[in-house]
């Protein structure tokens, strides 16, 4: 194990949650629940201001809604915080070739690799730098952890937060697992932690004490080894760049060859619908959808498309499939077909809300992939308006629904670099009123090799704002809710 602490973990703080708070000034101090908000909605996080009324990521908002009546209450905004994510991945990279995000604001860094830091000192000054230039370049904050561990800097930076940066010396690991739960260390989860438990191990000092054999006996053989070995904080896990699994596929050879054309197609829908469930299953979501075709001749071909953002959703990867097949000349029959989802991201976050929808409509893989918004909805011709949905007003410039109902909709006219803003209501179908692309955080020149990777990007909004914005704003954006 290295000597030095010189493995970072960055994790942002109430990702979502900051983001809305940053895009939104009189939310700003604010209790913030984002997540689903329908009747089986859940929650995916809360600001801290929310956090002391005891809402949490995962808790039902129905029952978010209880414990925190006066919170704002707003839909998820993805594609703005993939485009943050990819901002701050961006800064992380500058640091090293070697980064392994996790989740969408979260990534281990090895310094030492990228020649930015090599001993205590060096790290905390890049750790140090690092938090102001996500603050300067996202307006958010992120906690660091710095350590000779991925372990431990996990721990430090989940000490730190929010908003703060912890270094483990090198020496001191054990003394500060040791009376740490044991449910700390990674791989430890409710039931390994209840299984503990009960053979009177609750810290990991106990964990430690009791030593590899009992573990191996409690536990059996690779996981008690390699808890023990936590438990004396000794973690030689690697920060890899590269995600192990590089793609997701499933195939199918036939016994006889397939010539009907319908048939075919019928095919290529199951595969896709198999080899989104695999993406799922392993939390993920990928950008790329491949078919690949091997014909009577055992001619074998391969055809792909990329999305604009990845997806883990059974009806676009169907639809690509189906496309990619249009372009395939099938006429003496085929042998084998196979669909497969590459360029790989593990955006789990939006399981929560597949998942919530997905029980409604059980069985049914289409609906399965309608957001949960908007499979909520009744059937209507009125427009959808979701609370904390972008929106621009022909009169009063940019703005968010905070609220809609009766054929009426509320918008709040703010944007991220004004005052909170005032809050105005107008009928449902008001013709100037109409959906936008969120603004970005923090103005300026685009930001660094940040690719705009789907529709709603802060990047794809013009950096001149139309007159209409600014005129919004004059004088009567004072009133703070
Ligand atoms: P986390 O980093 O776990 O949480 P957080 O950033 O909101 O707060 P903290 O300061 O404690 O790190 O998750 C990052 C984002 O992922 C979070 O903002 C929302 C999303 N998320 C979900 O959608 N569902 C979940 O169950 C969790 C845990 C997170
Ligand atoms: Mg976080
Ligand atoms: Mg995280």
């Amino acid at each position: 194990m290295r000597t030095a602490p010189t493995i970072l973990h960055l994790d942002m703080d109430a990702f979502f949650a900051s983001v809305e708070q940053a895009s939104k000034p009189s939310l700003r101090g604010k209790a913030v629940v984002v997540g689903g908000l329908g009747p089986r909605g859940v929650v995916a996080t809360a600001s801290y201001e929310a956090r002391i009324f005891g809402v949490h990521s995962a808790m039902p908002t129905a029952q978010a809604r209880r414990l925190a009546p006066h919170a704002a209450y707003l839909v998820p905004r993805f594609g703005l915080y993939r485009s943050v994510s990819e901002q701050v991945m961006g800064l992380l990279r500058e640091l090293s070739p070697l980064v392994e995000p996790l989740s969408l604001d979260e990534a281990f860094v090895d310094l030492e690799a990228g020649g930015s830091a090599w001993d205590g000192e060096s790290a905390r000054l890049a750790g140090s730098k690092l938090r102001a230039d996500i603050r300067a370049a996202t307006g958010l904050t992120g906690s660091v952890g710095l350590a000779a561990s991925k372990m431990l800097a996990k721990i430090a930076s989940e000490q730190a937060k929010p908003d703060g940066l912890v270094l483990v010396e090198p020496g001191t690991e054990q003394a500060l697992l040791g009376p740490m739960p044991v449910r700390t260390l990674p791989g430890v989860g409710p039931a390994t932690g209840d299984h503990l438990r009960r053979a009177g191990i609750t810290t990991v000092e106990e964990l430690a004490e009791a030593g590899e054999d009992e573990l191996v006996r409690l536990l059996g053989k690779a996981h008690g080894h390699a808890l023990s070995a936590m438990a004396l904080a000794r973690d030689q896990r690697p920060v890899v760049a590269e995600r192990e699994t590089k793609s997701v596929s499933v195939e199918d050879t036939y016994d006889v060859d397939i010539h009907d054309r319908v048939r075919v197609g019928i095919e290529v829908q199951r595969l896709a619908d198999r080899c989104v469930g695999r993406l799922r299953g392993a939390g993920l979501s990928g950008r790329t959808i491949v078919l690949k075709v091997r014909r009577y001749d055992f001619s074998t071909l391969t055809r792909s498309e990329t999305l604009r953002g990845p997806t883990d959703d059974p009806a676009v990867v169907r639809e690509a499939a189906a496309r990619l097949l249009e372009a395939v000349d099938t006429t003496g029959g085929v042998r084998l077909l196979g669909v497969g989802v590459t360029g790989l991201a593990d955006y789990t976050q939006e399981d929560l809300f597949a998942q919530a929808a997905g029980e409604r409509a059980a069985g049914d893989p289409v609906a399965e992939a309608v957001p949960e918004a908007v499979a909520e909805q009744p059937e209507t011709t009125e427009r959808l308006w979701r609370a904390g949905q972008d929106v621009r007003h022909a009169e009063h410039g940019y703005g968010w629904v905070q609220g809609s109902g009766l054929g009426r909709v509320t918008v709040r006219f703010e944007t991220p670099q004004s005052d909170p803003g005032r809050v105005r209501t107008f009928r449902g179908d008001d013709p100037d009123l109409e959906p936008a692309d969120p603004l970005p955080l923090v103005p300026g020149p685009p930001e660094r090799d940040c690719a705009a990777s789907d529709g709603a990007q802060p990047s794809s909004v013009p950096a001149s704002l139309p007159k209409s914005w600014s005129e919004s704003l004059g004088g009567e954006a004072t009133s703070r809710p």
